[in-house]
Formats: C-alpha cells, sequence, structure tokens
C-alpha cells in the first residue's frame, strides 16, 4: 500500500489505498506464494512436455489471456488526467450543488479526452470531434459533465445515434478506414441527414485538429438544469475555456504527425503535467431564465444548436487545474466509466430527446465493457460519497456487505439504510410541468438545419474558412460514388455559395441545381418535408467573433515546442541567449543536431542532444531557432533533412529565427524571396520579437506563399 501524502485530496487518498506498488517486493504468484522461477514452465525432463500442473504457469498465462477488455464502441482511444476544480464565486442564486457554492472547496477530478470513431489504437490527430469527459467527485455523489470540444452534435435524437456511428466508422465489408470520416458510408449518411451539417462543418474545421487537448474548448452541449435551494430552475449551458487559448494544427501537420507520433496528443498532455505545467480551463455557464425558453430562432432543447454567446454571455463560474497522471493507464483511463446520468442535486437534465437516450446508453455499455454491475466499485469510479444501498452480490463484488436484509422497507436491519429527506440533500426531480400526447416525431422547432452552419462560416476569418474549403475537398475527394458528392455538394451551397463553389472546383464538379431525394429522409416517413427544407434557414446574428480561433488568447509560449537546429560548431552565444529567453518563459527548448549522443559548441563545451534531426519531424514542434557557427551551417547543408525541417516550418507558418551564419543557412534555402517580409521570421533580431511570434501561434497571413513551397 502506498503511504498517503500530504496535501491529497481525499479522492487521491482513496486511490492511493489501492495502488499496489512492486518496488523493492519479492515476486509471488497472486495468492502471494513467493516464486523462483517464471522464465520456465515446469516439464518433464528438461526436453520433455509441460506438465499440467504448472500452476504458476496456467496463472501467468491465463491472466494474460483475459487481459483485453472490449474497447469503447465510440470514444475509444483517449487520454486521461487527475485534478481538481476551484470555484470563483458562490452560484447560490442558481444552483445548490455544493461544488458551485463553496468557494474554499477542492473537488477532485478525473478528466478523460477522446477521439470518436478511430480504435484504441488509433493516431491521435484523426480530423474527429474530440471527448472532454469530467468526472467530478463530490463529497454528494459524482457528477459526470460528459461533453465534446465542439458546442453541438450530429443528431437530434438519440434514435439516430447508432446510424451516424455505422456510417462513420470503418465500411463492415473491409473495415477501412480508419479513424477517418473521408469515406463513402459517412457522407452517404450526413448527405441525407441536413440535422449534421452543423456540426460536420466543426469537424471540418480547424477545431477536429486542436494543437493540443489542453488548447480546445469543451462543452456540455445539452441544455441542463440548474436548481438552487428554493427549488427554482435556470437553463444553463457548460462550456469550458482552455488558458492557453483554443489552438490547431494544419490538416498537413496532422497526417504528417499520426506517423512521426501517433501519441504526440497523449504525449503532450502527459509530459506538460510531468513538467508542472498544469493545464487549466475555466468553467463558465450560459444562464438561460425559465421564461426564456421560447425567446430564441432556434429550440433551446435541439442539441444541434449553439447559443451564440453574444446572445447569452459565458459567465466564467470557476477554473480545473490538472496537476497528476494516472498511475496506470488501464486501472484509470481505460476502466472509467462516465455517465451523464451520475448527476448530483442542484442539476438536473432538460427534455434535449438526444441527453435523454445518452442516459440509458452509458450505464449499458458499461455492463458489456467492464463487465459488472459492480464498475462503481471499481477505484477510479468509486464515490467519495459513502454509498449504502440495497444493490447486491453480481461479478467481482468487492464490498463485503453486511446484515440480514438486503430489501426496503425493512424492521430487521433498523429500517436502514434509511431515506434521506428534500432538506438532508436527498436528490428530487424538477418537477416539470407535463401535458402531452405520446408522440413519436420530430418538433418543427428543430427543423432549422441551416442558419448555425451558415453562421459558423461567417464568423471565421479567411484563413480559417480556407482550411474548411480544403478539408471538404479532401473529405469528399476521398468519396467514390459521384451522387453522394453532389448531394454535399447542393447542401454546402445551401450554407455558403462561395465554400461551396470553390469545394466544387477543387473536386472538378458542377454544384447540381437540384437534388432528387427529399431531403430528410431521416425525419420519418410521414414528416413534412417542406418544414425541414433550407428555406427554413434565419440569419439573427451577422457574425459571433467567439466562433473564431482568431479571438481566442495569445499569451503565452509556455510548453510550447523549439527546435535548435546545430550541428558541431554551432555558436554557444546565440544559443544560450535564445535558450534562456525561451525558457524563462517556460517553452521547451530541444537541441536537434545531426547526431544523436552530445554536439560541441563553439567553445568546444559538449551539449545533450536532444534528437538527432534523423529521429525527429518538424511537425513535432512550435518553432525553430538556426544559431550562427559557421562549422555547425556548413555540416547542416550537407544534411538535406534540415532543409526539409525548415521548408515545412515555413509552410506550417510557424515562427523561425536566425542569428549570424544562421542566416546564410535560411537565404541558401527555397524559402530566401520571404525572409524579409515575414512577420514570424526572425534574423538577428530580438528574442522578445520571437517569442511573440510563437505565443501568435501562427503567421497565416504567409499561407499564400506557401502554396509554392512543396516539401
Ligand atoms: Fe456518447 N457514448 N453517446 N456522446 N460519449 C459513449 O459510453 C452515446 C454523445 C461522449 O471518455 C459510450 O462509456 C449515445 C453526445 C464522450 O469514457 C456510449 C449518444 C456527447 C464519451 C455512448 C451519445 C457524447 C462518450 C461509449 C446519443 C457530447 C467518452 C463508451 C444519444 C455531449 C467518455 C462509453 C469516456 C462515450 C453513447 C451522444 C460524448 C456507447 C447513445 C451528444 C466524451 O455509451
Amino acid at each position: 500500500m502506498a503511504s498517503k501524502k500530504k496535501g491529497n485530496s481525499k479522492k487521491q487518498d482513496q486511490l492511493d489505498d489501492f495502488i499496489v506498488d512492486g518496488k523493492d517486493q519479492t515476486l509471488t504468484s497472486r495468492q502471494g506464494v513467493k516464486v523462483n522461477d517464471t522464465n520456465n514452465s515446469l516439464k518433464s525432463g528438461e526436453r520433455g512436455s509441460t506438465l499440467l500442473e504448472d500452476f504458476l504457469l496456467r496463472e501467468k498465462i491465463t491472466s494474460f489471456d483475459h487481459e483485453r477488455i472490449p474497447e469503447r464502441i465510440v470514444h475509444a482511444r483517449g487520454s486521461g488526467a487527475h485534478g481538481f476544480f476551484e470555484l470563483y464565486e458562490s452560484q447560490d442564486k442558481y444552483t445548490k450543488a455544493e461544488l458551485f457554492t463553496d468557494t474554499k472547496r477542492k473537488t477532485p477530478v478525473f478528466v478523460r479526452f477522446s477521439t470518436v470513431a478511430g480504435s484504441k489504437g488509433s493516431p491521435d490527430l484523426a480530423r474527429d470531434v474530440r471527448g472532454f469527459a469530467v468526472k467530478f467527485y463530490n463529497e454528494e455523489g459524482t457528477w459526470d459533465l460528459v461533453g465534446n470540444n465542439m458546442p453541438i452534435f450530429f443528431i437530434q435524437d438519440a434514435m439516430k445515434f447508432p446510424d451516424l456511428i455505422h456510417a462513420v466508422k470503418p465500411e463492415p465489408n473491409n473495415e477501412i478506414p480508419q479513424a477517418a470520416s473521408a469515406h463513402d458510408t459517412f457522407y452517404d449518411f450526413i448527405s441525407l441527414t441536413t440535422e449534421t451539417l452543423h456540426n460536420h462543418i466543426w469537424a471540418m474545421s480547424d477545431r477536429a485538429i486542436p494543437r493540443s487537448l489542453r488548447m480546445m474548448e469543451g462543452f456540455g452541449i445539452h441544455t441542463y438544469r440548474l436548481i438552487n435551494k428554493k427549488g427554482e430552475s435556470h437553463f444553463v449551458k457548460f462550456h469550458w475555456k482552455p488558458v492557453l487559448g483554443v489552438h490547431s494544427v494544419t490538416w498537413d501537420e496532422a497526417v504528417r504527425i499520426n506517423g512521426a507520433d501517433p501519441d504526440f496528443h497523449r504525449r503532450d498532455l502527459w509530459e506538460a503535467i510531468e513538467m508542472g505545467q498544469f493545464p487549466e480551463w475555466e468553467l463558465g455557464f450560459q444562464i438561460i431564465p425559465e421564461e426564456d425558453e421560447h425567446k430564441y430562432d432556434f429550440d433551446i432543447l435541439d442539441p444541434t444548436k449553439l447559443i451564440p454567446e453574444e446572445m447569452v454571455p459565458v459567465q466564467i463560474v470557476g477554473k480545473m487545474t490538472l496537476n497528476r497522471n494516472p498511475e496506470n493507464f488501464f486501472a484509470e483511463t481505460e476502466q472509467v466509466a462516465f455517465l451523464p446520468g451520475n448527476i448530483i442535486p442542484g442539476i438536473d437534465f432538460s427534455n434535449d430527446p438526444l441527453l435523454q437516450g445518452r442516459l440509458f446508453s452509458y450505464r449499458d455499455t458499461q455492463l458489456s465493457r467492464l463487465g459488472s454491475p459492480n464498475f462503481h466499485q471499481i477505484p477510479i469510479n468509486k464515490p467519495l460519497a459513502q454509498s449504502h444501498h440495497n444493490q447486491r452480490d453480481g461479478h467481482m463484488q468487492t464490498e463485503i456487505s453486511k446484515g440480514q436484509t438486503a430489501y426496503f422497507p425493512n424492521t430487521l436491519g433498523g429500517g436502514c439504510p434509511h431515506l434521506a429527506k428534500i432538506s438532508e440533500g436527498a436528490f428530487h426531480s424538477y418537477e416539470e410541468r407535463i401535458d402531452a400526447k405520446k408522440i413519436r416525431s420530430r418538433s418543427t422547432s428543430f427543423s432549422d438545419h441551416f442558419s448555425q452552419p451558415a453562421l459558423f462560416y461567417r464568423s471565421l476569418q479567411e484563413w480559417e474558412q480556407q482550411h474548411v474549403i480544403d478539408a471538404y475537398s479532401f473529405e469528399l475527394g476521398k468519396v467514390n460514388h459521384d451522387h453522394i458528392k453532389s448531394r454535399m455538394l447542393w447542401l454546402i451551397k445551401q450554407i455558403n455559395n462561395d465554400l461551396a463553389k470553390s469545394v466544387a472546383d477543387n473536386l472538378g464538379m458542377k454544384i447540381p441545381k437540384t437534388i432528387d431525394n427529399p431531403i430528410n429522409q431521416a425525419i420519418g416517413a410521414d414528416a413534412t418535408v417542406k418544414d425541414f427544407q433550407p428555406s427554413k434557414a434565419k440569419n439573427y446574428l451577422d457574425e459571433s467573433p467567439a466562433l473564431s480561433q482568431s479571438n481566442t488568447k495569445f499569451e503565452s509560449i509556455a510548453t510550447r515546442q523549439v527546435a535548435v537546429l546545430v550541428s558541431d560548431g554551432f555558436s554557444f552565444e546565440d544559443f544560450d541567449k535564445v535558450r534562456k529567453a525561451l525558457e524563462n518563459k517556460n517553452a521547451v527548448v530541444k537541441l536537434v543536431a545531426s547526431h544523436g549522443g552530445t554536439v560541441k559548441c563553439d567553445n568546444k563545451k559538449d551539449h545533450k542532444v536532444d534528437t538527432s534531426i534523423d529521429t525527429t519531424e518538424s511537425v513535432l514542434f512550435d518553432a525553430i531557432y538556426i544559431p550562427g557557427g559557421k562549422k555547425s551551417i556548413d555540416a547542416m547543408t550537407k544534411v538535406a533533412k534540415f532543409e526539409k525541417f525548415v521548408l515545412e516550418t515555413f509552410k506550417h507558418c510557424k515562427a523561425i529565427a536566425a542569428d549570424n551564419e544562421g542566416e546564410t543557412y535560411l537565404r541558401n534555402t527555397r524559402i530566401d524571396d520571404y525572409l524579409d517580409d515575414d512577420k514570424a521570421i526572425f534574423i538577428n533580431c530580438e528574442v522578445q520579437d520571437f517569442i511573440k511570434a510563437i505565443a501568435n501561434h501562427r503567421n497565416w497571413e504567409r499561407m499564400p506563399a506557401t502554396k509554392s513551397i512543396a516539401v
């Protein structure tokens, strides 16, 4: 057992009780019998057959055979971390949930980020939505906020979820493609299901290829309710805002990162926490008073709609910090079970039909994934709150429930566990008035599928729009059936004419004047199709600046990776000046040399090489610096990979700095023509300017020039 550390949260203490540390211990069997040979099986003679009697072999192999559990049907690829949430100011006017009223609390959390479509071993930089699931371990019970990094979802009703996922997953005949939406079945479905178009355009934007899990927003998506002590309800949407801002890579980088380091996001999260650069997000509420429920041109229960922040501002209420990596990936990140139905007094559901379906699905999936209704007892899922109930037995029961009774009411157990009053903190569902017909149909208030994708596209900067054009062109370019591409072009035209024209040009196709099948086959055979036509689109806002990544934060270079390109004889003076300035701002500076081991500076001192140029790629860095030193530059000129590094860094619009002979190196490359006018290239300049350019993330103005640089 690990010893409890000072400053541990209660949850951490609870987890520590389960940690088994083999350090300084003798190898034993699972029953604790000491073992003196785990290399050879028990045989009948040195060259004889293995004996069935070998309990050590059987135990070892049997455990191994059963090491894998079914991966999540969606969100299989994920990375997790521990942390805590702190409240800035009591929100008691909205909610009685203690984590939102007690500013002295440090609520322990476990967060799991994920991609959706790929398998457990798929690469991190797939073009995909990212899951953003947070488990809050409260004294009053666990609350799971299971959201994504985009504020809306693809579909309006849970009934369609299996269709959506079957369409995006690898095609069933050949299991191709892995972790990619660019294929026929996905676009067949999307082109027939117009409610998907809003989430889809987000997936075509840079939001789908984040620079880091630490640099993406999170959203609860659904409208929830907050309930205060008086029993009053406000509708709420939850937002996570990353302190480092929202930043992405380009598609060209994403493709290369997937080869160079498929664990790019997982490694980035892990390393940031290990180096004490704890990822942080602020939590915000968008509050909608009950009386405003029907005020908007969209339905607040429709999960394919966001509420523009310009219409309902996000009120920041607290901050989440992730400060501890898991001890064991399987035990924690793999076995963590999120349930949108894990709710606490002070928070309640709305009638969003997607949310309602999720309440059933997640518990069900944990049964087949974790194999038992006792999955709550797994340490990572165990509530901090005491739990006493009459649920019993089942696979892997680890609790030893005492007493004669397992039913309620009882006298033999003293009436226990007894009921709690609402005034004693019992959960009580909001008493919403319902007077309705039983009906299987879609509300016409959910029928406008075009206004918000159009608003999203209008709100982007030119460079962001270009990325969206490129993404549609790439994805549809991978689709084999022309009729599917044609339908998509027609639908994209309903979102934005220029966008559709650019994509059609790239595909070498014409936008059809009309499409054959009525849109929204997907709504229901008897639905009034005309209610779901693009003509229903409304223009309630010209632009929503909050949707563009150009309006995010550009303040910090903390954890940004800077490659210093060198060979033997590099200028120590140049290097030391830049390194100190960057490290002072918590950037990570790495010596990338023509060889591994150590590299000599012009003072003849050896410096440890972080990575040789042969074992890394430019896409793993945010910026490059080339110090002077004639000998170093001459040697670099003979290694072609250095030039590839520089050209790619230019192509991906990142900051480049060089001093003294470093300039000669850059002048001899194909970016020579651009060196003097580029806002993010610095030759013999102030380091502070280089730092500012790294914080700015990218110089997108360079994009047109990068077209002519092929690497
Ligand atoms: Fe999920 N989803 N989902 N989902 N979802 C799962 O649960 C499901 C939806 C989300 O890191 C599964 O434990 C249905 C919306 C995240 O462990 C499964 C519907 C949103 C994660 C499931 C939705 C999400 C999941 C698979 C439509 C954003 C990963 C494994 C009604 C608000 C959690 C599991 C983690 C995981 C079902 C829609 C987010 C099968 C039926 C909307 C972040 O239960």
